[in-house]
């Protein structure tokens, strides 16, 4: 027992020299020295052994086994060493290979528009003021001077909710009222806010109309804010967004908010005025409606209609968008189809 002993720590030797894998290193542990391994069943076998020999095979057994762990720790170490080199000698990084590329998001076109708004606004001393999309009726209507069952709520289809009174906004007007009451410290003060946001209208979706919509309303309030006053700076913003050739026309129109009322129109982009399909041949293109604030609409924001003065506008960024890039349909904006977003 003892000579067969001695025979399997020469072969385990022998085998563990030629070792070059830690593959091969583990299989060679489960066979030898593991749980299961033969010099392990070996030692288990010492119990069966006639007394007077087992002290000595026992002994030898145990100092075997312990002479093999420690061999196979150095083959592991030194098994780790080569492969690590053989490793780093193979997958050399080659530093001259084009880097993956990772995707980058962009903008929507319609945040791009936006941004571009802000800024000429920024540039014209106007501040950003956000307000809520979810209004009550009194102040996206009667404090617009717009009681109720007036015939000019029909201009705005409403989303109504289950809460009775509460809306969700058609238009950033009733921003007005509460920047007036924020900014105007009790209507003492000038404001110049522009209020961007979502509007919401329970309308038929067409291609120059969506149920959700950004709008970009403006407002200033000053001691002597004329009608040339708005006129010279709508017109200044036209021609900061779509270029200084750009003609502007006022035409009489009718907000309950404001008064006198106007549409703001640009001369078309794509035909420069010379009459297309997209301007509908007349040379022109809407991009808001704007006026003077209504006396009214001064007092529910607190200020004195006898004193102050101001002029409001609200223009439809998305409609913007589609005339500086000749889109056709509205809806592509909020369908997130990649094909659309990605062209910009
Ligand atoms: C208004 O909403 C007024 N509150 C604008 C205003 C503000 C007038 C301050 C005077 C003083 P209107 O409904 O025309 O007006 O909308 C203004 C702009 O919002 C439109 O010119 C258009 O660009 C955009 N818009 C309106 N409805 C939609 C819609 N369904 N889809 C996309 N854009 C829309």
């Amino acid at each position: 027992m003892l000579d067969r002993l001695e025979e399997l720590y020469r072969q385990a030797a022998d085998d563990l020299a030629r070792i070059t894998s830690s593959e091969a290193l583990r299989e060679w542990e489960l066979g030898t020295i593991g749980r299961k391994g033969e010099i392990t069943l070996m030692l288990r076998q010492t119990g069966q052994l006639p007394p007077e020999e087992r002290a000595a095979f026992g002994k030898r057994a145990n100092e075997i086994k312990n002479l093999l762990t420690q061999a196979h720790l150095e083959r592991e170490e030194l098994i780790r060493e080569q492969e690590l080199a053989r490793s780093m000698e193979e997958g050399q990084v080659d530093v001259t290979l084009p880097g993956r590329v990772t995707p980058v998001g962009r903008l929507h076109p319609a945040t791009r528009t936006l941004r571009e708004i802000y800024d000429i606004w920024a540039e014209m001393g106007f501040q950003v003021y956000r307000s809520r999309d979810v209004e009550t009726d009194e102040m996206n209507f009667e404090l617009l001077n717009i009681p109720p069952h007036h015939p000019a709520r029909d201009m705005w289809d409403t989303f109504y909710t289950t809460t009775p009174g509460v809306i969700l906004r058609t238009h950033t007007s009733p921003g007005q009222v509460h920047a007036m009451r924020e900014y105007g410290a009790g209507g003492t003060k000038p404001i110049r806010v522009i209020l961007p946001g979502m509007c919401y209208r329970y309308e038929q979706i067409t291609a120059r109309s969506e149920v959700q919509f950004n709008q970009v309303e403006g407002l200033a309030i000053g001691p002597r804010i004329r009608m040339t006053d708005l006129k010279g700076t709508l017109t200044e913003f036209a021609r900061r967004m779509f270029g200084a050739d750009r003609q502007v026309r006022f035409r009489a129109s009718h907000f309950p908010f404001t008064e006198p009322s106007a549409e703001v129109d640009v001369t078309c982009i794509l035909c420069q005025g010379q009459g297309c399909g997209v301007c509908k041949h007349s040379g022109w293109l809407e991009i808001g409606g704007c006026g003077m604030v209504h006396p009214a609409v001064l007092r529910n924001g607190g200020y004195d209609p006898a004193v102050w003065s101001g002029f409001a506008f609200g223009i439809g960024p998305e409609r913007i968008t589609m005339l500086k890039h000749g889109i056709e349909d509205i809806r592509y904006f909020w369908s997130n189809d990649l094909r659309f977003l990605n062209q910009f």
